[in-house]
């Protein structure tokens, strides 16, 4: 726990001048999808509230339509990614396609240089239940050198992300970003607007004694991945076995507990989703990058995310995620289906 009071924007523009040839752009980035979120966070606290307050149906007091949650979170990031100047780019699990931005925000050349990927969401089948959601991003640089976006720059390996990070709204509003230089957390204090770092360069526990995973799901699965979730039930007072159980069904909120106290979350293939649920470019790649940079690791069962070459942007994978050593031993398992 850090006892300095520094805020998420000091804390960026200290990371940045560690770097000489940095502009700028990426910590204005950043600081814009904090504000978009903290405009997210708002909102998100006022909707257990719409029915109470008056609002009917569709419509709010003013006669104006009532947006979904997640709707409203993309439409949020959209605007202040689009004024903001620094991305020619953005890519949403909520939009079939990217939104290359218009030529009047291309200022000069040296601007709009980056490509962002949202979850604006994550969780969203919570949201009626008041359970933790959140919103991941992912951050790369354009590799065309001018004139629209195109999709091969939308389409890049994890490797190539700049930066990568996620919000929780939950018991309090909690950022996590990586900028390739260690994992850091901040919380949002309410009453005067500021995300306050809370969590300085985090790191996972190398082994845990929780495991996340729908379990429903059982019947589907392989048996590698059914061998596997056994195994961990199993009595070992050695290996900490058996473990716990934690499944909130946001990625989001289940990766930050672990991240925190050590875990591995798991969404494999299945019968029904045979390439795994998750998305590669709006959930698995920027956690796995966070997941990296505090240590632990981030696999489809073969592979580094990270190292995935993406075909499609709503592209799925499986995913097995968190505690080094945990992941690890899962891969072994799955190697044996
Ligand atoms: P979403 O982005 O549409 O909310 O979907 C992704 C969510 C994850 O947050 C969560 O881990 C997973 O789907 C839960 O899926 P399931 O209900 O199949 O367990
Ligand atoms: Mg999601």
């Amino acid at each position: 726990m850090v006892k300095k009071f520094t805020t998420l924007y000091r804390h960026i523009i200290d990371e940045e001048r560690k770097i000489p040839e940095a502009t700028g752009q990426l910590s204005d980035l950043l600081y814009d999808i904090a504000l978009a979120c903290k405009v997210i966070s708002l909102e998100v606290n006022r909707a257990g509230l719409i029915d109470i307050l008056g609002f009917t149906g569709q419509e709010n007091v003013q006669g104006e339509a009532v947006k979904k949650l997640d709707v409203y979170a993309n439409e949020i990031l959209t605007h202040v990614m689009r004024i903001g100047g620094h991305a020619c780019a953005i890519c949403s699990e909520e939009d079939e396609n990217f939104i290359p931005f218009a030529d009047q925000y291309f200022k000069q050349d040296i601007l709009n240089k980056y490509i962002v990927h949202f979850d604006p969401l994550d969780g969203s089948s919570n949201i009626d239940a008041n359970i933790s959601i959140g919103t991941i991003f992912s951050i790369y640089r354009r590799v065309s050198k001018n004139g629209p976006a195109t999709l091969e720059d939308c389409l890049q390996s994890g490797l190539r992300q700049v930066a990568a990070g996620y919000v929780v709204y939950g018991s309090s509003t909690i950022m996590v970003y990586t900028a390739g230089k260690g994992v850091h957390g901040f919380t949002l204090d309410p009453s005067v607007g500021e995300f306050l770092l809370s969590y300085e360069n985090m790191k996972i526990p190398k082994k845990s004694k929780t495991y996340s995973i729908n379990e429903g799901n059982f019947s589907k699965w392989n048996d590698g991945v059914k061998n596997y979730i056994n195994f961990l039930k199993e009595n070992d007072k050695e290996t900490s076995r058996p473990y716990t159980s934690r499944y909130v069904g946001s990625l989001v909120a289940d990766f930050h507990r672990n991240l925190l106290y050590g875990g591995i979350f798991l969404y494999p293939a299945d019968e029904k989703n045979k390439n795994g649920k998750l998305r590669l470019m709006y959930e698995a790649n920027p956690l796995s990058m966070i997941v990296e940079q505090a240590g632990g690791r981030a696999t489809n069962g073969i592979k580094r995310i990270v190292e995935i070459q993406p075909t499609e942007l709503h592209q799925r994978t499986p995913l097995l995620i968190g505690s080094e050593e945990d992941v690890l031993i899962a891969e072994k398992f799955l190697e044996q289906k």
